[in-house]
């Protein structure tokens, strides 16, 4: 057969760089960077140039497998896989009802808007709460925010970074991971430019991370930003320093309230939480306000931490507070290529708090539910509880926090089905193990993040190579166990009830449907330059649809019934009273935050040897001085240990952490049928961290991972080990 080059875009991260893949006998060999694609511009990361290496791993799974009594796993066809897996899900639901089955959707269904919308599409059809998804470990708070604020939970407004001249990063590393929440593919030249330019990037942060390491690093103690945020906050208003017009014409009498909540943060009473000097605080909130293009920005070291709600709540207010909201340079609204903000808002389902979780309590977050309870509603007895569950493209067995309980939780379901490429943790526990296809063999949609790239950019790639024969897509799989259970899995009603009659859309179909109704649509030819489907195939590296995100558009953008922003939110007032009362633990002295590594993404890749060559291993990043405090020397093997357990790692000895903090690569120590990433050894992060409800935040059920109260201890010091190796050697 002879080589073929197709163009398609890399969905591993968020970076959505273009990329030219390379496939001959029907098999990836080889990806390149696209010069061609507009906004990546010939960048692409390690990740995306090792796709064939991905879809080549030996251990890849390539058929459907299934548990054995004896624990091991056999080779089975589809039909006798999805047979016996309706026949266990039919026996279930007539006993217990559609509520004690549900899905886990991970983190590589970001650009799988099939297999996302086909998981939720199976939950709404069952009429199950069971909708669990890795946002909830990531992003949720974000969503309850853009609930709150601007009247559409997937509202998350922007940095203008291309034009912006001061850019205040609160807990965030896109020189690593390439930007979230901000589509910025080549994130580094972006970042960058704000300097070129002449303005400043200060990076808060409680390690000097790469990002934080090429600009202004402002070093924090982890999980106090919103006590930083509200004495920032505190020092605008006190000085006059906040835009009275903007707040007036913008929000809705948020101006007094936003004022009164943090009335009391003065930069001298937060000091001793966060560690910042008051006179740095001043300074900062003075630059800040008095820059006339400035934007607020953050990422997981914010939305990980345990008031994520809160945190994203008050970088917003600084945004708004400083009439930097909608305007040139400052904090902007994006533009979705397929409008989901309108579908799902049509559609009933852009949801916040509409229930509350069985057990919990949590929110619903646009329907979905909290993954840190997905270990209690298994372990739960009553109506509701929840007996067979499906994971599709994610790990929570290792990702979701308190991975020891979920662990055991996982072995107490009636049915485990994991549908994944590799047999990972979770895959450990599971019934059946399905083969799901990679990136480049499906066609992508940026569904989640087309409305944050820097501009609006149409993009929807069609699949570069075929799978695997015993590959099946995600969505696909979901849809036959659906259609043997006489379901039609959509989130949207109308599309069920089409369904009922016999009319079942493909993802394709609807999301066709779905383009050419939004603004740049072509309305089913009558708008002739508009999208659809086939025209967004034929431009696989994407096309810039303007050069400018818009501003001065806040009453087209906002979904709130008087197009203003609501900055009058009690619970926030109250979420900061909890916060602030936190007592500090004396015993547990050091907080742990996770490190991103460039060459892993979450808890895979671990596997891929062309990712793992040179010296990789896990290690506990520390500050000389905690190292000292507790005797530890670089290359010591230490005991962390947290209120949930402890673990046992080796320590790298290093002032990239601010004191008091130490930092841990997540998504180590694998025990699945991964050989090289068993192999890698390290220790599971999440091992560390809790499920316990109380420890999470409380408005959006976002797991904590982010600031963890810690202690460390040596094992078995390097010097002696080395000194006895030594005198052997002699
Ligand atoms: N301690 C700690 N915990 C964290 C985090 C942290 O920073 N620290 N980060 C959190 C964040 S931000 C996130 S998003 C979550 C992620 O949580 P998860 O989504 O549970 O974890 P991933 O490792 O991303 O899991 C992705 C899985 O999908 C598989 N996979 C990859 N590509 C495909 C595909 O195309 N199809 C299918 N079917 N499977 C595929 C991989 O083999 C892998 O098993 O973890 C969270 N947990
Ligand atoms: N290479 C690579 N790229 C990735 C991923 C990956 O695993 N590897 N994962 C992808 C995913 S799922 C996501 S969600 C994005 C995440 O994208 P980012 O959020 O940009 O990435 P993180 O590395 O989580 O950055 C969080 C930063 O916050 C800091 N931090 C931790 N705790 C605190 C705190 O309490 N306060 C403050 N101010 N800072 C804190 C950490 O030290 C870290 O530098 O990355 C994506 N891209
Ligand atoms: S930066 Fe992200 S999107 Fe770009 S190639 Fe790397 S993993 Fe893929
Ligand atoms: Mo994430």
């Amino acid at each position: 057969m002879p080589t073929q080059e197709k163009i398609t875009y890399c969905g591993i991260c968020e970076g959505q760089c273009g990329i030219v893949v390379t496939v001959q006998d029907g098999k990836a060999v080889k990806v390149r960077p696209d010069e061609s694609s507009p906004l990546s511009k010939g960048f692409a990361c390690p990740k995306g140039i090792a796709y064939p290496s991905i879809a080549a791993d030996p251990d890849r799974v390539v058929e459907p497998l299934k548990r054995l009594p004896s624990g091991s796993l056999v080779q089975v066809s589809w039909d006798d896989a999805l047979d016996d897996i309706a026949d266990r899900l039919r026996t279930i639901i007539d006993r217990d009802g559609g509520d004690s089955v549900g899905l886990f959707g991970g983190h590589a269904l970001l650009d799988n808007y099939s297999g996302f919308f086909w998981d939720a599409g199976m939950c709404a059809a069952l009429g199950s709460p069971h909708n669990y998804t890795s946002s909830s470990v990531d992003i949720n708070n974000y969503w309850v925010v853009g609930s709150m604020l601007y009247g559409h939970p997937l509202i998350n407004p922007i940095p203008d970074i291309d034009r912006t001249d001061f850019l205040l990063v609160f807990g965030a590393n896109p020189l690593i991971s390439h930007s979230s929440m901000l589509t910025a593919p080549r994130a580094r030249d972006h970042f960058t430019g704000v300097v070129r330019r002449g303005g400043r990037v200060v990076v808060i942060d409680p390690r000097r991370s790469e990002t934080a390491a090429a600009f202004d690093w402002l070093p924090i103690r982890a999980d106090e930003d919103v006590l930083l945020m509200a004495s920032l906050l505190q020092t605008i208003f006190a000085d006059g320093l906040a835009d009275q017009d903007a707040l007036e014409r913008q929000t809705t009498d948020g101006r007094r309230f936003i004022r009164d909540m943090v009335g009391g943060h003065t930069p001298e009473s937060t000091e001793h939480r966060t560690g910042i000097p008051a006179a740095t605080v001043r300074a900062l909130a003075r630059e800040f306000a008095t820059t006339p293009r400035a934007a607020a920005y953050g990422r997981c070291g914010i939305s990980l931490g345990s008031a994520g709600t809160l945190a994203k709540y008050l970088m917003d207010a600084l945004n708004i507070v400083t009439g930097n909201l909608d305007r040139v340079g400052g904090y902007v609204f994006g533009e979705e290529f397929v409008d989901l903000q309108l579908i799902t808002h049509l559609a009933g389902a852009a949801t916040y708090d509409t229930w509350r979780t069985r057990v919990d309590g949590f929110p619903e977050v646009l329907g979905t539910a909290p993954a840190v309870s997905m270990a209690r509603e298994i372990t739960t007895p009553g109506k509701g509880q929840l007996k067979a569950l499906i994971v599709n493209a994610g790990n929570p067995a290792m990702s979701v926090p308190g991975s020891g309980e979920l662990g055991r939780a996982l072995q107490q379901l009636e049915l485990l089905v994991v549908l994944d490429v590799q047999q990972t943790e979770t895959a450990g526990y599971a019934d059946y193990v399905l083969p799901g296809v990679l990136g480049i063999e499906r066609d992508c949609l940026p569904w989640l993040n087309s409305g944050h790239t820097i501009k609006p950019f149409a993009l929807w790639a069609d699949k570069a190579v075929e799978p695997p024969p015993g590959c099946r897509e995600e969505w696909w799989v979901v849809d036959q166990i659906c259609a043997r259970l006489g379901l039609v899995p959509s989130p949207f009603p109308l599309i069920r009830e089409l369904g009922e009659t016999g009319l079942r859309l493909t993802p394709q179909q609807t999301f066709d449907l779905f383009l050419r109704i939004s603004p740049r649509g072509d309305l089913f030819g009558r708008r002739p330059d508009g999208w659809n489907r086939e025209k967004a195939w034929q431009n696989p590296q994407g096309v810039i649809l303007e050069d400018e995100l818009p501003t001065d558009v806040l009453h087209q953008k906002l979904y709130t019934p008087d197009k203003r922003v609501h900055l009058e939110q009690p619970k926030m007032r109250d979420e900061l009273v909890r916060h602030t009362a936190r007592p500090v633990n004396g015993d547990l002295p050091l907080r742990l935050v996770s490190v991103r590594e460039l060459r892993t993404c979450n808890t895979y890749l671990l596997n891929v040897e062309k990712l793992m060559t040179g010296d990789r291993r896990q290690r506990l990043r520390i500050n000389p001085v905690d190292a000292e405090a507790a005797g530890i020397s670089g290359g010591d093997m230490v005991t962390i240990r947290s209120a949930e357990g402890e673990i046992e790692v080796e320590a790298l000895v290093s002032e990239e952490m601010a004191a008091g903090n130490i930092g841990l690569p997540q998504g180590w120590g694998h025990n699945g049928g991964w050989r090289l990433a068993n192999a890698a050894g390290g220790a599971n992060y999440n091992l560390l961290t809790t499920s316990a409800a109380e420890t999470h935040d409380q408005l959006s059920g976002n797991g904590h991972v982010n600031g963890v109260d810690t202690a460390v201890s040596v094992v078995r010091p390097l010097a002696p080990l080395v000194e006895t190796l030594h005198e052997v050697g002699r």
